[in-house]
């Protein structure tokens, strides 16, 4: 930990153990990655947490089904989720994991703190309960829902009384539409609805806490519906943390699971009292949109009854869809990461759900979009400029970055307008990342790509080098004067393409280090003062420009 640097915290969500990761799950992992990567290169002291939410009933069903103990199956899955991540090149600081020592410890402490203040009591619960979802439905949220096929166990019609488990019919979960179970024990619950007035009074005190500004609406007229006590304890399953008053409870899963994020910042752990107060609160919990109540209704509120600041702000990204319905591990329409590497490389693919699918919003994505953006964007616009501009430093220059005289202003207009889009893109660039707008931020970035392919075919190198060879009718004054425009024009092509590299480094960090180590520089990736890197003039003449493979291959339809 740096205290002097100002903390960035960040969290994705923990995803459930049931299956290996997927392009959903992927897709919210790899947002969160690049805004960790521009904030290190901004200069923030990040703390970038994933991780996995290996208790409760769901993940225990899954590893029954496979016929492992829970966990020998956490424990398999947990390599597997890593390795996917290591292949994204996902460069979290902490990979939790619900069933990590920190994280039981500090799940107790807390639930036994809002025990003693009274805010947990003992009551009894009957209603239904989504498996897949570890979600609680109240009878009114299933009004008008679909009903599913009779299953002879149990049923109802949706009332809320458990002698409405008598009918016929099973009531479909209005979020997955898988049907319902119904549940009845004595549990204990969390007073939330004692929370509902402060809830509401602090959203619109915080009008940034929740965004986009849909989820916004969505969260405000749900809590004005009214808030219910929410279970928080479960009498028979197994698998997860013990209450510490009552052993024969296990903790409610998504209490559990939301707590890790301030296990990983250092609640309640003795020495860590400082670093607590550093990092807490987050700056941004990534969530796709299926789990905001959970983030800007049950978390807030837990978190105030503890005495304990609110994340700055909850972001809810929308749903990867494949044909129009949504991808998701339980469905088994989900695409393996993986299969998506091997065909686009790791950085197509991060640069693909990034580019094309605007953060915030439901994004259908198909292979031909993909191999559009791929071959147009990557391909053609900017492996191709620094293939064939590096060529042209190898052929002109000997390979060396052309010293250029020293007088910028000497460059002719194209170069100045060049030099203008990238002098100003670092605030627009932020501006965007500010947003989690990262369709923006890299259109950003490609009015400079754009812009030094237009430069080159205004300004000729490959006309310019001919004249300074002497190889046309101009005398020798002008073959002097056309060889020192050339270097100027390799020069500011070759500084464009720096600094693409600097800030294409959060989506795509494997080719910007690689685009820079071409250039004789450090890593992109590693910087942190983007801010002064980025100015006009930086790369030093004399560097070797290593002309390399293509970066990005073509690919065909
Ligand atoms: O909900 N498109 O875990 P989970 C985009 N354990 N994102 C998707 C997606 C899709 N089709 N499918 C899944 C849980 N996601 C809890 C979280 S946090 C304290 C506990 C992403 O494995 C999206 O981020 O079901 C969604 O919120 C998350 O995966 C759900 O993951």
């Amino acid at each position: 930990m740096t205290a002097a640097k100002e903390s960035f915290y960040l969290t994705t969500p923990i995803y459930y153990v049931n299956a290996a990761p997927h392009l959903g799950t992927a897709y919210t992992t790899i947002a969160a990655d690049a805004m960790a990567r521009y904030r290190r290169q901004c200069g923030y002291d990040v703390l970038f947490l994933t991780g996995l939410d290996e208790h409760g009933q769901k993940v225990q069903a899954a590893a029954n089904a496979a016929g492992r103990d829970p966990q020998d199956w956490v424990d398999a899955l947990a390599v597997d989720f890593r390795e996917v991540w290591r292949q994204l090149n996902i460069s979290y600081d902490r990979f939790i994991r619900t069933t990590d020592a920190d994280h039981t410890a500090v799940v107790r402490a807390l639930a036994q703190k809002l025990y003693d203040s009274g805010d947990i009591y003992k009551g009894s619960y009957h209603g239904w309960y989504c498996l897949p979802d570890e979600t609680y439905w109240a009878p009114n949220d299933l009004e008008g829902t679909p009903q599913g096929a009779a299953d002879g166990t149990e049923g109802a019609d949706g009332a809320d009384s458990a002698d409405s488990a008598t009918g016929d019919r099973v009531p479909l979960c209005p979020d997955c539409h898988r049907p319902l179970t119904w549940v009845e024990e004595e549990n204990y619950f969390f007073r939330l609805s004692a929370y509902q007035d402060w809830l509401l009074d602090y959203c619109e005190a915080h009008p940034d806490f929740i965004g986009p500004e849909t989820r916004r609406n969505e969260v405000l007229s749900f809590v004005r519906g009214g808030l219910k006590d929410l279970s928080i304890s479960r009498a028979n399953v197994d698998w997860g943390i013990p209450l510490p008053w009552d052993e024969s409870h296990t903790m409610y899963v998504w209490f559990d699971a939301l707590i890790n994020y301030i296990t990983a910042a250092g609640y309640a752990q003795p020495g860590r009292e400082e670093e607590f107060a550093h990092r807490w609160p987050a700056q941004i919990h990534y969530v796709g949109k299926d789990i905001i109540r959970f983030h800007c209704v049950i978390w807030p509120a837990l978190l105030h009854a503890a005495g304990l600041p609110i994340p700055e702000r909850v972001f809810a990204h929308g749903f990867l869809l494949t044909r129009g319905e949504k991808m998701s591990k339980s469905k088994g329409n989900a695409t393996r990461p993986l299969d998506l590497v091997e065909r686009f490389g790791v950085d197509g693919y991060r640069y693909y759900f990034l580019r094309d699918v605007s953060f915030g919003q439901d994004g259908n994505i198909s292979d031909e979009a993909m191999v559009q953006r791929y071959n147009g964007d990557l391909a053609n616009d900017w492996g191709n400029l620094v293939s064939r501009l590096f060529n042209m430093v190898g052929k002109y220059r000997d390979g060396r970055v052309p010293d250029y005289g020293g007088d910028m202003t000497a460059d002719a207009a194209e170069g100045a307008v060049l030099r203008d889009v990238a002098c100003g893109l670092y605030d627009r660039v932020r501006a965007c990342y500010d947003r989690l707008d990262y369709a923006g931020a890299l259109t950003e970035v490609w009015e400079l790509v754009k812009a030094a392919n237009r430069y080159l075919e205004e300004s000729a190198p490959w006309t310019l080098a001919k004249i300074a060879s002497g190889g046309t009718d101009g005398g020798e004054q002008d073959a002097r004067a056309a060889a020192l425009r050339l270097s100027q024009v390799l020069y500011s092509a070759l500084e464009a393409v720096r600094i693409v590299a600097l800030y294409t480094a959060a989506v795509m960090p494997a080719t910007a280090d690689e685009v820079c180590a071409r250039l004789g520089l450090a890593p992109a990736s590693a910087i942190d003062n983007l801010a002064e890197l980025s100015a006009w003039g930086l790369l030093p003449a004399g560097n070797e420009v290593r002309v390399g493979d293509p970066l990005f291959p073509r690919l065909e339809k």
